[in-house]
């Protein structure tokens, strides 16, 4: 284990993709890390049920708590039983399409989760650190490239949540002097990614119909275009982000972008399907009412003031999150995604899917 300081930290949305890897590199890094799940009849923590240890066992360093960003309540609570030195704020209602069917409850979650959060930050008095998960969907139809100087134009009530988020999160830093960064990340995908984001739906799709299980694949709008980029790495500078001397806003991303089209392409020739136009239609459900239709980050300052670079781009993504799929439905996979893997990182820290 890599040993850093001894450090408590606090996760909110911990069962989710960006949260059950940021947990497995903050526990490997020595962190005490507590997270906050959302009451549910069934267990959500598929995620991270591999980290997780019966609590009366001793010397247990992964904690979960029930509580959510409706309930200000909790959040008071928990802040002021857990005073932990960091916060990364990661819960949120993260379905762009969804948002428009419940766009109250997108904003109560995640425009006035973030201030409910905030505001306890301020009242414990504490020196809390706090990562706030911004989004590339603020910059919405503004012209890429994008960067940090570039003017919000959002195009969905997730979108403008975030957007909400990003300033209230930016004036408590003015106005209270809380350390508190934006991250502003682009889209970040990988084995763990939910089933109904569109990397995932492809990737997960092109595996059942290579076993047969399936002959078709529902798509929505093929044209736009997205920088993606692989989770694990995203998670590192999140964490890379509070142990800057200054709290600041980043961009994160790969700088490549492309369409939805060209995903499919990708992924239906690797995994040896041939033209992916015999499988593939589109669905009207599946289109939003507004679109961002091409964001592409700039990541020049991430890369000057954190030293921070993706080793993965687009090409290698797809064939990662191919191989783990197959995987998945006891298919051989192409292999090439499990080398990639193992040549670029010999300290992987995650539990490989
Ligand atoms: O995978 P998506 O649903 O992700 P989207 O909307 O870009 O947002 C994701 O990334 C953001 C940036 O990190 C996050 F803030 C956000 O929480 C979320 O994680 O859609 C990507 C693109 C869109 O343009 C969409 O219209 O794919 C297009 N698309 C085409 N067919 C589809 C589909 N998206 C989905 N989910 N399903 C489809 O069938």
């Amino acid at each position: 284990m890599n040993q850093e300081k001894t450090k408590t930290a606090l996760i909110s949305g911990i069962a989710g993709q960006d949260g059950s890897y940021l947990a497995e590199l903050l526990l490997n890094k020595g962190y005490d890390v507590h997270g906050i799940i959302r009451w549910d009849s069934v267990f959500l923590t598929e995620r991270i049920d591999h980290l997780y240890k019966d609590p009366h066992i001793h010397g247990v360093r992964l904690h979960l708590h029930y509580g959510d960003m409706t309930d200000t309540g909790s959040i008071e609570r928990l802040i002021k039983e857990i005073k932990p030195d960091e916060i990364y704020h990661l819960a949120a209602m993260s379905h762009v399409r969804v948002s428009f069917d419940m766009p109250e409850y997108t904003c109560n979650t995640d425009a006035l989760g973030t201030l409910r959060i905030l505001e306890a930050i301020k009242n414990s008095g504490l020196p809390i650190k706090f990562y706030m998960a911004a989004s590339s969907e603020m910059f919405g139809s503004s012209p890429p490239p994008q960067n940090e100087k570039t003017p919000f134009h959002p195009r969905s009530p997730y979108a403008c949540a975030k957007v909400f988020s990003y300033h209230i999160t930016r004036l408590y830093r003015e106005a209270y002097n809380i350390f508190a960064c934006n991250g502003i990340l682009f889209n970040h995908e990988g084995t763990r990614r939910g089933p109904t984001f569109v990397t995932r739906k492809i990737t997960r799709g092109v595996a059942s119909i290579k076993a047969g299980l399936d002959e078709k694949l529902y798509m929505g709008n093929l044209e736009a275009k997205r920088d993606w980029g692989l989770t694990q790495e995203y998670v590192v500078v999140m964490h890379l982000m509070l142990q800057q001397e200054k709290a600041d806003d980043y961009v994160i991303a790969t700088g490549e972008s492309h369409s939805v089209k060209e995903f499919l392409e990708k992924a239906f020739n690797y995994a040896g399907l041939g033209d992916w136009q015999k499988y593939v239609e589109t669905d009207p459900r599946y289109f939003r009412p507004a679109e961002a239709e091409n964001l592409v980050g700039d990541i020049s300052k991430a890369k000057e003031k954190l030293n921070w670079q993706p080793k993965i781009k687009f090409d290698e993504l797809i064939k990662i999150m191919i191989d783990a799929d197959f995987r998945k439905l006891k298919l051989t996979p192409p292999g090439e995604g499990d080398k990639i893997l193992k040549e670029k990182f010999s300290d992987k820290w995650w539990k490989v899917d």
